[in-house]
């Protein structure tokens, strides 16, 4: 089994490089080429173009950032829906709407390629010890064929059905995530303007029943005002964007969907999500 990795961004290396730990034959290919020599150093083979990264494939990995980049992956002039992809088994670890998701099932259909939406829960730190939560979408077959694989990303592979529920999914997963960030933020300025200092806070929520491993591990980033991008805000943003363009509408999803735009708009995008806080500190 050949495996053809499609990007190489803050989580596409270190989900590669764990198929490469494993075991697997992995070739790579990432548009700006540049950033695969971490890969190349672990072992994996660096492909000059997407033509012969699907020939020389059995299954193709793809994980980049959004709809516009998976759509010309998959459907650009020169992308794979162009390209001999017959038998073959394509699956989508990208964040993207379930319609996107859906209209490439529908496209890959018709060119005789398999296709799975698998995009997961969990930043950059679970990708480097496999410890994602993946959850997918597709005829079932394929997800079987893909577990051994998926099992070496994650912690926990969920088959959910037809091609869009994996995506689905992860809208609802994460957003509970926007939801628990905006939601410590406003708890740490609340507590703070009644005179409790942060750290406090802090070990006050982590020892509460809503303490949670994602509030620990931001405590340090949060006390030192430092925000490097585990998994960045502008990626939250754009998922909470997609939560509400799904059409199901709820309170907190409205609100969150606000801030978080805000605080793209205000130049924090890069930085990880937790930056929220610094957005509302204003
Ligand atoms: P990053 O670190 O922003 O990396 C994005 C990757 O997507 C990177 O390899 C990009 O290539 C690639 N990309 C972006 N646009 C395109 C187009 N148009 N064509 C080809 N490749 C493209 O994202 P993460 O790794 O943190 O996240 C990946 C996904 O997981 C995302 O959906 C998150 O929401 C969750 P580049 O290196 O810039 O040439």
């Amino acid at each position: 089994m050949i495996i053809g990795w499609i990007g190489l961004g803050n989580m596409g290396i270190p989900m590669a490089s764990n198929l490469l730990a494993a075991g697997y034959d992995v070739r790579v290919w990432n548009r700006t080429p540049g950033k695969a020599a971490p890969l190349v150093a672990l072992g994996a083979k660096q492909i000059a173009t997407l033509s012969k990264l699907v020939a020389q494939s059995d299954v193709l990995f793809t994980m980049v950032s959004d709809d516009e980049a998976v759509k010309a992956i998959y459907t650009g002039s020169d992308g794979l829906l162009s390209l001999p992809v017959q038998g073959k088994l394509a699956v989508d670890m990208s964040t993207v709407s379930p319609d996107t998701s859906r209209f490439l099932a529908e496209r890959t259909k018709h060119a005789g390629l398999r296709f799975l939406d698998a995009p997961v829960s969990g930043s950059v730190g679970p990708a480097k010890e496999g410890k994602l939560v993946i959850m997918v979408g597709g005829e079932q077959a394929d997800f079987e064929v893909a577990k051994p694989m998926l099992d070496k990303l994650g912690k926990a592979a969920f088959y959910l059905g037809p091609n869009g529920a994996g995506t689905s999914a992860k809208l609802a997963i994460n957003l509970l995530l926007g939801i628990t960030v905006q939601g410590v933020s406003e708890t740490l300025l609340f507590a703070r303007s009644l005179g409790i200092g942060t750290e406090q806070m802090l070990d006050i929520i982590s020892e509460s029943a809503v303490g949670t491993p994602l509030i620990r591990g931001k405590a340090a980033s949060i006390l030192a005002d430092d925000y490097p991008a585990a998994f960045a805000l502008k990626h939250m943003a754009k998922d909470l964007r997609l939560a509400n363009e799904a059409g199901v509408s709820t309170p907190l999803a409205e609100s969150v969907n606000a801030t978080y735009r805000h605080a793209l708009e205000s130049g924090l995008g890069e930085l990880d999500l937790m930056a929220i806080l610094r957005h509302l500190e204003g």
